[in-house]
């Protein structure tokens, strides 16, 4: 039973999205199905988190998945795309539209101002495995972390973050094994391998994570967005040099060079950058 006192931002079907002091918690609420995500579990996630994004209040977001199972008591973080809604084209909501509207998330996550962790408290599969992948952090559950990558049982393949990033963590070859093999790994091996930053008690693992959240808000907002666009830069090619180079127009705009820029073509006179050489 979690002691943070979560107060609900907003009441969603598939998903749950709380508050609490600075720290959004958005979880996955499909447990009967180990938390995986048809299109409308993607809708209500692609809009939480862009909620979470606009609120100044919010420097942290623990991305999680509700639980147990009320069948049979089972914890997931997510298990990846819903294969009861798998169409030819991809998941299909009611409007029998397919989409993989999943990776629209995990571009959130990857380019969002904010921190993001994953908080494991059971399996993260497929889809829910790439998905702790793109977060920045990974804290798992103890007991009931299971990390394990089916994608190629169900002839599905994340040729891109879920794979890329994997083998950042974790190297090639371990990257390979993941996702060829398709193996079960604890959160001990998780975390042997570079992709997991802590292993915790199940009981403890809400507020460990609440906790470590809490120590990066005492930090400087800028320095951490600027370092996490800077740990990203490198491998978002011409996207991450544009996300970052972005931030930094925002930083430089702070300077009396550039409201020198400003000032000067809203008052129609000459510019005068000479002081700032
Ligand atoms: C998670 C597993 C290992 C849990 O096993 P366990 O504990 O034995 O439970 P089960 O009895 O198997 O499951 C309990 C109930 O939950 C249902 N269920 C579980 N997972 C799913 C699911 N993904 N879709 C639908 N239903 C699910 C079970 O059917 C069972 O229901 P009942 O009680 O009615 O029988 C195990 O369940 C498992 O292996 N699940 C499937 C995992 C899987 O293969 N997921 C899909 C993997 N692929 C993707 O996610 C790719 C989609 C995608 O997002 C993508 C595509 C392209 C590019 C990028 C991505 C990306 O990865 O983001």
């Amino acid at each position: 039973m979690s002691k943070i006192n979560w107060e609900t931002i907003k009441e969603y079907e598939d998903i749950t999205f709380k508050y609490c002091d600075g720290v959004a918690r958005i979880a996955f609420n499909r447990p009967e199905v180990r938390n995986a995500f048809r299109p409308k579990t993607v809708f209500e996630l692609l809009d939480a988190f862009s909620i979470a994004e606009e609120d100044r209040k919010i420097g942290v977001i623990l991305l999680t998945g509700e639980g147990p199972s009320p069948k049979d008591g089972g914890w997931a973080f997510c298990s990846g795309g819903d294969q009861r809604v798998r169409g030819k084209f991809g998941y299909e909501g009611s409007d029998k539209i397919g989409r993989l509207n999943i990776l629209e998330v995990q571009r959130l996550i990857r380019f969002s101002t904010k921190v993001v962790i994953a908080v494991v408290n059971g399996w993260a599969v497929g889809g829910g495995h790439s998905l702790h992948v793109v977060c920045d952090m990974t804290i798992a559950s103890k007991e009931h972390a299971i990390f394990k990558q089916t994608d190629a049982d169900v002839a599905s393949f994340d040729g891109g973050f879920g794979s890329a990033y994997l083998a950042r963590q974790v190297g090639q070859k371990r990257a390979r094994e993941i996702f060829f093999l398709g193996l079960n790994y604890s959160a001990q091996e998780a975390f042997d391998m570079g992709m997991a930053n802590a292993v915790v008690p199940h009981e403890e693992l809400e507020e460990f994570s609440f906790n470590w959240a809490q120590e990066i808000l005492t930090k400087s907002p800028t320095a951490i967005k600027m370092l996490k666009f800077a740990f990203n830069l490198i491998d978002d090619g011409l996207v991450g040099q544009q996300v970052f180079a972005g931030e930094a127009t925002r930083l430089a705009y702070g300077t009396d060079e550039a409201e020198e820029g400003r000032n000067a073509f809203l008052e129609k006179r000459k510019r005068d950058f000479d002081r700032f050489r």
